[in-house]
């Protein structure tokens, strides 16, 4: 086997802010600083192995490089987590592995901006009409959006001509741009061809938002060959479908294709899930970003209907040619140390992540999935032993957290909530006061300054150890 696929292509996917490019970088980091011992790995009979000579992107340099040093000088500099991801980046890491008679194992790793996630569902929806259909039947879950859904369809039911209907379209999304981000596609609307966020372009010189500037700014696919979704039964009708039909089709092979294709071509596909925040975030953050993980894992389903079908299509099927690579997905419940460590030694927190991917688990079988945590940079610690009167659910951490009544970014006790036991089948609405309460955190005090310390993780190299080796 070793001889056969020395190389592991992995792909970092994961909702808008999972994590992904936090964890590239500290991973990246510790195997650059592997002597370091501060990533401990094993080999797949779980016992502890030594890996030296590491090269990080020791090929061509290109703009796609994920420019890992430059990140981590910009980090220890700033102080501050890495940058948004705009533009999918890559990088490879080669090592001397002991106990391997071929010694060198290699891996390429592939990062990607979040927003592109949810345009997985383009691909595997290949025409226009399944496309609107799909957009149609998502938002229809979400009780709450009818009225505007209503009214975009009463909109383009009256409207003659393209640029009415796409600026209806717009006038959708503004309205639930902020809350519901993983309805939004495509995601031009989210994260323009240049990497300009859309909150980025409306940010007025005081960083304030001006929403007025969110419709004259959005792109809906590429600029100048705009598309939006029409409902199924007015498809046949509008004078516009050739013209979106086209559009679709180009958004799809230009900027789309090019950029999933590097999904597809992962063996290993790593799904990092942000679980404190969808928690704060409440129940539609919840099911949106489990319909976007099932997208994008069903779609890369070696043995799924969309592949099978374009196996089928062109022979390749009944030559037992198997189009898709993909071995294993690994999910991976993140930020763990916005919680409290007692959550994660009672296995709560990946309990909740079985119960948020089971269902998508059972879809996909016999593929191979794999479940851990990890906080790729941990940032909190708990207090030695306290008198800290405790409200009943709660637990004290200390650290920076982004939250009010920490203005001055000082390290402090803080209360987060205990994990529930199970994924809440019913979420306390935004703002309500027994909302739960994992608060953003800061770097540390004692966050390195200096690049041959690595920051302290958690379970990082579990992660790592079920990347380098198969199951
Ligand atoms: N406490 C803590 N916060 C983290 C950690 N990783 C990420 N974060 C927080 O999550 C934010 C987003 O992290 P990124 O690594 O940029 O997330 P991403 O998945 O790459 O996001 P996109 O590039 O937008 O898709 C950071 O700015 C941090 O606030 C972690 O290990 N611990
Ligand atoms: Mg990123």
């Amino acid at each position: 086997m070793i001889f056969s696929n020395p190389t592991t292509k992995v792909a970092i996917t994961g909702i808008a802010e999972a994590g992904k490019t936090t964890f590239l970088t500290s991973l990246l980091w510790h195997l650059d600083q592997i002597g370091s011992g501060k990533l401990e790995v094993r080999n797949g009979k779980n016992n502890p192995i030594d890996i030296y000579k590491a090269k990080i992107n020791d090929g061509k340099i290109t703009k796609r490089t994920f420019q890992y040093k430059q990140v981590i000088a910009e980090v220890l500099h700033t102080r501050e987590f890495p940058q948004k991801t705009a533009d999918w980046r890559e990088c490879s890491v080669e090592f001397a592995r002991e106990g391997w008679w071929y010694n060198r194992q290699r891996l390429e790793f592939v990062d990607f901006p979040g927003e592109r996630i949810v345009d997985v569902a383009l691909m595997a929806y290949s025409s226009f009409d399944q496309w609107s259909a799909h957009f149609f039947e998502a938002v229809a879950n979400v009780p709450q959006l009818t009225p505007y859904i209503n009214e975009y369809k009463t909109k383009i039911q009256t409207s003659t001509d393209a640029a009415a209907c796409i600026r209806a379209y717009k006038e959708l999304i503004e309205k639930i741009i902020g809350e519901y981000g993983s309805l939004v596609s495509p995601s031009t609307l989210l994260l323009d061809e240049k990497g300009k966020t859309w909150k980025d372009k409306i940010k007025t010189a005081s960083g304030k938002l001006d929403k007025q500037q969110f419709i004259p700014t959005a792109v809906s696919g590429l600029l100048g060959f705009e598309f939006a979704p029409i409902p199924v039964e007015l498809v046949p009708t509008m004078p516009f479908t050739r013209q979106f039909k086209k559009n679709y089709e180009r958004y799809r092979k230009k900027a789309l294709f090019p950029l999933i294709k590097q999904v597809f071509r992962a063996d290993k596909l790593l799904v990092l899930i942000n679980i404190p925040e969808l928690l704060m975030e409440g129940g539609e953050a919840y099911n949106q970003a489990v319909a976007t993980i099932e997208a994008l894992v069903t779609t890369l389903d070696p043995a799924g209907s969309f592949w099978k079908g374009f196996a089928i299509w062109s022979g390749l099927y009944f030559l037992g040619w198997n189009p898709v690579p993909l071995r294993e997905v690994i999910f991976v419940a993140t930020q763990t140390d916005r919680i409290h460590p007692d959550d994660i030694n009672n296995d709560k927190i990946v309990r909740l992540l079985g119960e948020m991917v089971g269902g998508i688990i059972s879809k996909v079988r016999p593929l191979k999935c794999q479940k851990t945590h990890c906080a790729a940079i941990q940032s909190t610690y708990v207090p030695p032993k306290s008198n800290d009167a405790i409200t009943d659910g709660k637990k004290i951490l200390c650290g920076i957290p982004q939250a009010a009544g920490n203005p001055q970014c000082r390290t402090i006790k803080y209360e987060v909530d205990a994990l529930p036991a199970t994924i809440p089948s019913k979420f306390a609405t935004k703002g309500a006061p027994n909302k739960y309460c994992f608060p953003k955190t800061c770097f540390p005090e004692d966050f390195p300054e200096i690049m041959s310390h690595p920051p302290k993780h958690n379970n990082l190299n579990a992660v790592f150890n079920f990347i380098i080796n198969d199951k």
